[in-house]
Formats: structure tokens, C-alpha cells, sequence
């Protein structure tokens, strides 16, 4: 909306497009009240956008309590008491960016430019705010990171058998006849699919079957819940694949048209049927049987495949399984039919501005962000032979809570040779851990650039409202450092407005301005392209049941060579007979709500779902308390008693700050930083545990 002739202020009171930043596939676009220049009012979500028809989350919804939360930093902060106390005095911008410039400078020339180590991830998914630091990062040949926390599994498992990141329009949803929601609960994480799962069933009677460790609120509602033993979808979709071989439901046509080694497949799954795969998942032979009838006899069968069931150290494997399954029947051929997981494929983003990319050096080590406890305590297979790393930047990521081995991780950053500065929205406790703090800007505070993983808009979403206090934008911090360092590349010259118009251009999209003026543009690819009709991503342009894993990562040697199950993950033993899994709370988004109160009552309080029997044999009441361990430690939390999984499989919804635990350890303490073939990644739902009643009053040991 234009400034008010007469004053030149925003008019009251006017509704303003926007783009949810949070790392969530749906990305909504939504449509914000703006009561004044610095104030909000409601958030909801455009009913004009195709893929978000009008829906948002509760928890973006009530964004102003979020954006307007007292709690918000204000200005930046030095360090006065001890690494870790919390204990800050307020400085000005300029003597907050030159100690940190002043940090990175005497680091470099004591320890080498690897020594810095820029860190970040998904806080916001905006394309500037998100990555430019990446080019600070290649313009000062400061170590590289390895992004592997949210995807690098998924991202493996998909590539080896598809070949490329796109998939059937996930509108098409709506005209499917089975929905199989695999490894994913979109009623908690990307809301907005529901919408259109929802109309197949209403319009077409179809089907929703989920495969998920335990009742989700996406499983509750669907017609059929498949409750498999983490880590073992492998083993089932083999199983859905042997009887449609054995049933003549195979499509071997289209397999011999668009496949690489279907008679391999064939030969290679005789032995894979139903009562070996039940022996694996933990399922009735009878519930494998139906769930391959019906997706083996369904033309429109459409899989939405989530990041949860690739947490796992044989997620890649589990999740090219999964994908494997259209190709036998030839789901992918038809409208509502086929696989999808991500699009980012499809927006082609010239990104030389915004990361620096012409100034890349591979030759810089580059270190695994999910093993940032290791790098932190000095391990060689992370450090390589570079320095130790002795000073960072952190933006978008809260690594003391939600990355692996999180005591690890603390000690990590309690080094007295460490600087570190963290750029937040929140004093979160990794921002508790640093030396210099400063204070970040909202979304709707800058400008940025949005793609969509879970569909096919790219948008912008410009600043509405003015910050509170001296809130700067990752754009402005990243200025503000290049220039004390003497860092050169045009992007640190432009305003926020001029590289997201010229990265929109040097990508082959409308400028800017018009962008605005549509509020969005579709990207997805046509129907041929987009079901593979023209070939698969490969060179060979087939779908791969054999993949080349050594393309993929270094890791390989324990891939299987066929879909199968394989035996990788963290077994439960005599020792820790309980298998963890610690996937998202609803009202949370990662460690982001965590600050909100409505969101805080509504997850009440860090809570584990034990199955009935588990809690009978073990002592365990409703509402008592129970200690969680492995060798990296262990937690407390309260129990509830919960028959939506199988006993032996216990669920902690995350992720809570640490600080909300008795004893004050969060359950990352348990999870493990083991990368996961073949390329990486973070494996947070593959945990053996033990577990023992404990009395409320007692404390949990903390290190
Ligand atoms: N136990 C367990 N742990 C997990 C997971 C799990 O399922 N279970 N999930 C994992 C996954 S998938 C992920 S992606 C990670 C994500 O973990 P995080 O990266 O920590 O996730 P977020 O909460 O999305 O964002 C982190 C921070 O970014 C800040 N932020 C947002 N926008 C901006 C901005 O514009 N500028 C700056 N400077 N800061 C900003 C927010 O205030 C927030 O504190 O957690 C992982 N950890
Ligand atoms: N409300 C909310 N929304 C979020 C987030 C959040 O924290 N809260 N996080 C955001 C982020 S960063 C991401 S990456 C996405 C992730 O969202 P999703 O794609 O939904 O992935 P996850 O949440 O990790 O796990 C989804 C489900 O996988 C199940 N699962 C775990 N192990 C297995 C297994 O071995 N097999 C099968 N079949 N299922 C398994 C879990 O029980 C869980 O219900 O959500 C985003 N949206
Ligand atoms: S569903 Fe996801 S993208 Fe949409 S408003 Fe909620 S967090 Fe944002
Ligand atoms: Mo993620």
C-alpha cells in the first residue's frame, strides 16, 4: 500500500502480503494486518495462493506475540560474567561489530582464516537472510560448512533413485485416490498439505494411510495408520514391491521404458516378502498385506514423503526404498500418482550475489554442522589438519539446543579460547553461551526472497514494520563486518531490495517489482516434466533401483546395492531395549515458539509417550516422572501413557529449550552425532535407550 500523500507514513490499519519465513516445505504466503508503522494485528494465510487456500499454522497465526514479544533483543550485548552465566552489559553497534571483527582479525592472524567459522541454518528460509553469510564466508576464506541438520538424508535417499529435487504438483493431491503420508505428520509440520488431502477425501473418497512410529495427529485422523518400528520402512516397502511383482501388479512396461534394472528388483525381492518384512517392522503380516493391496492396485496413488523416516542411519536407504515404489507400479504417470518430497529443483537461482559464489574456494575445509560438539572438542576427522576453530558467527540457529550430543556441544562452547558472537531474535542458550550478542530483525522487519520446498511459489516478503529498538538485519550485521574486515564483493554494496531484484533477473525470473505486484509466481513444471515423462534426473534419464552411491557420498560402501532393509540403526540391546524417536512438537517450530506462552501451555511441559505394557513393567504412572540415558547421558521427563505405537518405541516431541527440563538437559543430550551414510546428517529419531522410574523430587544428574 502506498505512504499517505500529506505525512509520507504508512496508512493505518491496512493488510499487507507477506511470506512465513520459518523452515517449514509450506511457506505460506500470508496476508498480515499492519495496525501502524510498528505494530501488527492478525496473520492469516492468502486465499488466492493455490497452495495455501486461506490456511496458516495456530502458532504463525499469532505471530504478534511473537514479534512483539517483550523478551526480543534490542540492542547488542558484551559478555561481563563467565562464559555461560548470562551476565551482559549493553554496547553500541559500532563497538559491538569491531570486537567481533576484532576477534575474526586476531584469529586469522594467530590461527589461520579457517580458524572463523561462520555458522547458521534455517531460522529464517528467506534466500539473503538465510545465506549471505556465505559470503563473508568466501570472501574471507573462513571454513566452509557442511549444511547437513535438516536434509542431507532425505536429500541422498531422493537423489539416488529420482535423480533431481522436483516431483508431481503436490496440488494434486487433491485429486488422488491414496494419500500415503510416509514419515511425515503435516498436521503438525506443514498444516496446508492437510487442506489438500482433505478435499481428495471429501471430493473423491480417497484414501489416507500413514506409516509413522506412532499415532501422530496426521495418523489419528487418517483411515489407516501403519505403525512400524522406527527404522525399518526399508523392509516394508520391499515387502509392498514383492507382492506387486507377485500379485501382477508391477508395471513392467514402464519399467522397461523408464527403470534401470526391474529383473534385478524381481530376482532381488523373492525373499522379501510380507512375514520377513513383519519380522523386521514389528507388523502383522495381515496389515503389510492390505497396505500393498491397496497401494499396489491404486493408479493415483500419491506418496508424500517427510523428513522423519530419513533420520535414521538407513534413512537414505529407507527413503530411496520409498521411492521406489511408483516406479514398480507406474503410479507416476498418472494425475494424483507418483512421490514427492521437494521442489527446490524447479526455481534455477543464480546465487552468485547473495553467496559469493565467485568467490568460493573449495580448497577451504569445509566441517559438518551437525557435528559441531566434535569440532568444538577438537576432533581430528572433523578438524582435518587445519587449526582448531577458535572464533564464530552464528545467525538462524539455535546449535546449544537442537544440534546432536548437545553436552558435547556445551563444552564445546564453554572453551575459554572460543569467541563467539551470535546473532538472535531471543537471548536462546546459545546466545546464553556467547561473548558479543546481537539483536536480529523479524521477517516482516526486511526484506527477502522465499522459494517453497513443499510447492512451487516463489515470493517476497518486504519489511512492513520498523523493528523495535536497534534491531539490525543479517544483511546489515554481515555490511557491517565486511567492511571492518576489508571483505569486497558487490553484494555488500546493495541494499536487501537491489540483490533480491537482481538474483531474480540473473535467474531467469520477473524483476522485483513485478513479483510484488503479483504477489507470487508459480514455478512447477509442467505435467510431463514434472512426472518424469520426458526420463528421471539421471544421465541416463531412468529411475535408478540400483543407485550409484559413490555419486552420491563419501559413505558408500554400506549402501545397499537394491532396496532393502538395511540393519544400521542404533539397535535396541539388553542394555537400552527402548527406541527413541524425538520428532516435532506442533507448537513449536524447532526451538522458535518455544518463547511464546500460548505455544509453552499448549505443549505443557517435555513429556514422554510410553506404551502402557512398557509402563506397567517398568513402574512407570500417568503424569510420574522417568529417566531416559545412554552413554552420552541422560534426561528427565514426565510420562504418558500412550497405546498409539509399539511397546518398546518411547517419543519425546521436541524441541524444548534445555532450560525446561528438571536438571536442566534437553534431549539432544541422547541423540548422537554419527553422520549417516553416505553423505551426512543428523539422526535424530535413531536413539536405543534405557529407561527407570524416578521419584519427581530427585535431580537429575546434570554434567
Ligand atoms: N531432538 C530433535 N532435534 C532436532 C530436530 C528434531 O526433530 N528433534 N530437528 C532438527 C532439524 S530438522 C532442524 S532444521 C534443526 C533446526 O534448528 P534451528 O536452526 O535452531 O531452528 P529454528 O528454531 O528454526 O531457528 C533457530 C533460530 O533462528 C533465529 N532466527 C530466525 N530468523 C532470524 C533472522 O532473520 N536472523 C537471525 N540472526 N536469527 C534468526 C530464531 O530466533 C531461532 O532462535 O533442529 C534439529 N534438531
Ligand atoms: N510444528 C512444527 N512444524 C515444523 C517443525 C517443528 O519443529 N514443529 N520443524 C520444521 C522442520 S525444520 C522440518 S525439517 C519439518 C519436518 O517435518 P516432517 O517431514 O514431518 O519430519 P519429522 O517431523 O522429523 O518427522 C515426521 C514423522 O516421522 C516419524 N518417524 C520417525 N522415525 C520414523 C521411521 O523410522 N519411519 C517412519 N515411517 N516415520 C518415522 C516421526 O514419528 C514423525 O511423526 O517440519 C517443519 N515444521
Ligand atoms: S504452516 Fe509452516 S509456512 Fe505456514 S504459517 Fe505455519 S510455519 Fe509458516
Ligand atoms: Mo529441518
Amino acid at each position: 500500500m502506498p505512504p499517505d500523500q500529506q505525512t509520507g507514513q504508512p496508512p493505518a490499519r491496512s493488510v499487507r502480503s507477506s511470506v512465513c519465513p520459518h523452515d517449514c516445505p509450506s511457506t505460506c504466503a500470508l496476508e498480515v494486518e499492519v495496525l501502524d508503522g510498528v505494530r501488527i494485528g492478525r496473520v492469516g494465510g492468502a486465499a488466492a495462493n493455490s497452495y495455501t487456500a486461506g490456511v496458516v499454522c495456530a502458532k504463525v497465526a499469532r505471530y504478534a506475540e511473537r514479534i512483539h514479544h517483550p523478551g526480543r533483543l534490542t540492542r547488542p550485548l558484551a559478555r561481563s560474567g563467565p562464559k555461560g552465566s548470562g551476565r551482559f552489559v549493553p554496547i553500541g553497534w559500532d563497538e559491538a561489530l569491531d570486537r567481533v571483527a576484532g576477534a575474526f582479525t586476531e584469529t586469522t592472524a594467530r590461527h589461520g582464516a579457517e580458524a572463523v567459522w561462520p555458522y547458521f541454518f534455517a531460522g529464517t528460509m528467506g534466500l539473503l537472510q538465510r545465506d549471505g553469510i556465505n559470503r563473508l564466508r568466501h570472501a574471507m576464506r573462513y571454513s566452509r560448512q557442511k549444511g547437513t541438520i535438516c536434509s542431507a538424508v532425505a536429500q541422498a535417499g531422493w537423489m539416488a533413485g529420482v535423480g533431481r529435487f522436483t516431483g508431481p504438483d503436490p496440488r494434486e493431491m487433491a485429486k488422488s485416490d491414496l494419500l500415503v503420508v510416509w514419515g511425515g505428520n503435516p498436521v503438525a509440520t506443514q498444516v496446508n498439505a492437510m487442506a489438500h488431502i482433505t478435499r481428495a477425501r471429501k471430493e473423491r473418497g480417497a484414501r489416507l494411510i500413514v506409516v509413522d512410529p506412532y499415532r501422530t495427529g496426521t495418523a489419528a485422523v487418517a483411515d489407516t495408520h501403519i505403525a512400524l518400528r522406527p527404522g525399518t520402512d526399508g523392509a516394508l516397502a520391499c515387502a509392498v514391491m514383492h507382492a506387486a511383482f507377485r500379485d501382477g501388479y508391477a508395471d513392467r512396461a514402464y519399467m522397461a521404458q523408464y527403470a534401470d534394472e526391474p529383473a534385478a528388483l524381481e530376482a532381488h525381492l523373492r525373499t522379501r516378502d510380507p512375514a520377513w518384512a513383519a519380522s523386521i517392522t514389528g507388523l502383522p503380516e495381515a496389515e503389510i498385506e492390505a497396505f500393498a493391496r491397496a497401494y499396489n492396485t491404486t493408479q493415483r496413488s500419491f506418496i508424500r514423503l517427510g523428513y522423519g523416516f530419513s533420520r535414521l542411519r538407513n534413512g537414505a536407504a529407507n527413503l530411496h526404498a520409498v521411492s521406489c515404489l511408483p516406479t514398480v507400479t507406474g503410479a507416476w504417470r498418472h494425475e494424483g500418482g507418483g512421490a514427492f518430497w521437494d521442489n527446490r529443483s524447479i526455481y534455477h537461482w543464480d546465487k552468485t550475489l547473495i553467496e559469493g559464489l565467485d568467490m568460493q574456494d573449495l580448497s577451504v575445509r569445509e566441517m559438518d554442522m551437525s557435528r559441531l560438539g566434535a569440532v568444538l572438542t577438537g576432533d581430528r576427522t572433523e578438524l582435518g589438519s587445519g587449526p582448531p576453530v577458535h572464533a564464530m558467527l552464528i545467525q538462524n540457529t539455535n546449535p546449544a539446543v537442537v544440534c546432536p550430543d548437545s553436552n558435547r556441544v556445551r563444552r564445546g562452547f564453554l572453551r575459554d579460547d572460543l569467541f563467539v558472537c551470535v546473532h538472535e531474535q531471543f537471548m536462546t542458550e546459545t546466545a546464553r553461551l556467547a561473548d558479543i550478542v546481537l539483536p536480529a530483525t523479524m521477517f516482516m522487519e526486511h526484506d527477502d526472497l522465499y522459494q517453497a520446498g513443499g510447492h512451487s511459489h516463489l515470493q517476497i516478503g518486504p519489511k512492513l514494520i520498523e523493528p523495535p529498538g536497534e534491531c539490525r538485519s543479517n544483511h546489515a550485521v554481515l555490511q557491517g563486518l565486511a567492511k571492518r574486515l576489508g571483505a569486497r564483493h558487490p553484494g555488500f554494496e546493495m541494499t536487501e531490495m537491489e540483490i533480491i531484484d537482481a538474483t531474480l533477473r540473473a535467474s531467469g525470473w520477473p524483476d522485483a517489482a513485478t513479483v510484488l505486484e503479483r504477489r507470487w509466481i508459480d514455478a512447477q513444471p509442467d505435467f510431463a516434466e514434472s512426472h518424469f515423462l520426458n526420463g528421471f534426473g539421471h544421465a541416463d534419464r531412468r529411475f535408478h533401483f540400483a543407485p550409484d552411491w559413490s555419486r552420491i557420498g563419501p559413505d558408500h560402501a554400506r549402501m545397499p546395492r537394491l532396496p532393502d532393509h538395511m540393519a544400521a540403526i542404533d539397535e535396541s540391546t539388553h542394555d537400552r531395549p527402548f527406541r527413541l524417536v524425538a520428532a516435532p512438537a506442533r507448537q513449536f517450530l524447532n526451538t522458535s515458539f518455544t518463547e511464546t506462552p500460548t505455544s509453552r501451555k499448549r505443549e505443557d511441559r517435555p513429556t514422554a509417550l510410553v506404551h502402557p505394557d512398557d509402563a506397567a513393567r517398568l513402574g512407570l504412572i500417568e503424569g510420574g516422572m522417568v529417566r531416559l540415558g545412554n552413554a552420552q547421558g541422560e534426561v528427565a521427563v514426565h510420562v504418558r501413557l500412550f497405546d498409539g505405537l509399539q511397546p518398546g518405541v518411547v517419543i519425546v516431541e521436541s524441541v524444548w529449550p534445555n532450560a525446561d527440563f528438571v536438571g536442566g538437559v534437553g534431549i539432544n543430550v541422547l541423540t548422537s552425532d554419527d553422520p549417516a551414510p553416505p553423505n551426512g546428517g543428523a539422526v535424530f529419531h535413531d536413539t536405543a535407550v534405557w529407561m527407570h522410574a524416578m521419584q519427581a523430587e530427585l535431580p537429575v544428574a546434570a554434567e
